[in-house]
């Protein structure tokens, strides 16, 4: 160890990942690991930088030396709504296991809706062997994504090999090839359009809330898998959960695939859990790789050290 600048360590992850990363991490740095009780009331002034995720509401407070916080996964939202959170650069984690991880769910969710795949499950249970006539392909289906950032664009480029028609929604335009875009004020036509909504945004004061009724009712209901149909791996803020039941019971959406929650564990009376149509994932649709995050903010810090700017820093006024 050296006398470079400490490391604060303060994520509320899997506890053994954490621990199975932090002895190849940071090796010639201090490092403070807060999940160790040895650590509850230490001196953190000497810390430098700190990797977060649902970080302990009086860690910045008492970390008065920060010099960035790095977030613990892609989203910032458990970072942002820190009442004591200092005026310094907030870094995301951007890494390639993270962004495949999100693409293999939502292509393996699209695929779920495409196949029929909640029939033929209960068919199995059943034993009943019948093959649903009119499968349709791919190609007939359009795969609409809310948020095309990091995420929303790489899961944009796999559907596309697999055939689906893939269009997309953000703040301002974007341009993938061959995929139809729209900026903020094409979501209606973008909507209109869309067979399956993949919501890939990041929770903000924009987007609290805006899968509704009013948005899924805008969804197309001419295509080919006889009704609209959800998929969210962005943030459960950004669903409105009564109109989410109400909507997959009455048919205004067909079905759903559902990672994240407005209240995380979902709570078990939770009238999701058991509707025919839900899959449930336990926010677990591109958890981060722990020792990957430690190579990224070792690589960030070094840069920081060097006199080079941080890359994925969060633009605090727009929220991620
Ligand atoms: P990025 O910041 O790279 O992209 C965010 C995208 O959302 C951008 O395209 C942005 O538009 C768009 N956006 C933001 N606000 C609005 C708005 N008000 N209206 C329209 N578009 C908007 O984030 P990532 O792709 O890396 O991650 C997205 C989110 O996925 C994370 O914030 C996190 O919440 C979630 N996530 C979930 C995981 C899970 O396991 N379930 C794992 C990892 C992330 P523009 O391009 O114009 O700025
Ligand atoms: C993330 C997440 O933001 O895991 O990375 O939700």
């Amino acid at each position: 160890m050296t006398d470079k600048s400490a490391i604060l360590i303060d994520l509320r992850f899997d506890r053994e990942s954490v621990l199975r990363a932090l002895p190849e991490a940071f090796p010639d740095r201090t490092v403070i690991d807060m999940g160790d009780p040895a650590n509850r009331d230490r001196d953190l002034s000497s810390a430098s930088y700190a990797v977060v995720w649902k970080p302990d509401p009086e860690l910045f407070r008492r970390a008065s030396g920060l010099k960035a916080i790095f977030s613990g996964g892609a989203g910032v939202d458990h970072i942002l709504s820190n009442y004591n959170l200092p005026d310094l650069p907030i870094v995301r984690f951007v890494d390639r296991s993270l962004t495949d991880r999100m693409s293999e769910w939502v292509v393996w969710q699209s695929l779920h809706h495409l196949r029929n795949g909640f029939v033929y499950a209960d068919q199995q249970r059943s034993r009943v062997w019948r093959e649903i006539a009119d499968q349709p392909e791919a190609r007939d289906v359009t795969v609409g994504i809310m948020g095309l950032g990091v995420l929303g664009a790489d899961a944009a480029v796999k559907l596309k090999v697999l055939g689906f028609r893939v269009i997309g929604w953000s703040r301002s335009k974007k341009d993938i090839s061959g995929v139809e875009t729209f900026d903020a004020n094409g979501l209606d036509e973008f909507l209109g359009q869309t067979d399956i909504l993949v919501g890939l945004l990041p929770l903000t004061d924009d987007t609290r809330g805006i899968y509704n009724r009013s948005l899924f009712s805008r969804l197309s209901r001419s295509g080919v898998l006889g009704g609209p149909i959800f998929l969210n791996a962005g943030r459960g803020g950004s669903q409105n959960e009564d109109d989410l039941v109400a909507c997959l019971s009455d048919g205004t959406l067909k079905a759903a695939s559902l990672d994240v929650f407005v209240k995380e564990p979902l709570e078990r009376n939770s009238s999701l859990w058991g509707l025919p149509n839900v899959l449930i994932t336990p926010h677990a649709a591109a958890s981060s790789d722990v020792r990957a995050l430690f190579r990224h903010v070792e690589q960030q810090v070094r840069r920081l050290e060097n006199g080079e700017p941080l890359q994925f820093v969060v633009d605090r006024l727009s929220g991620y």
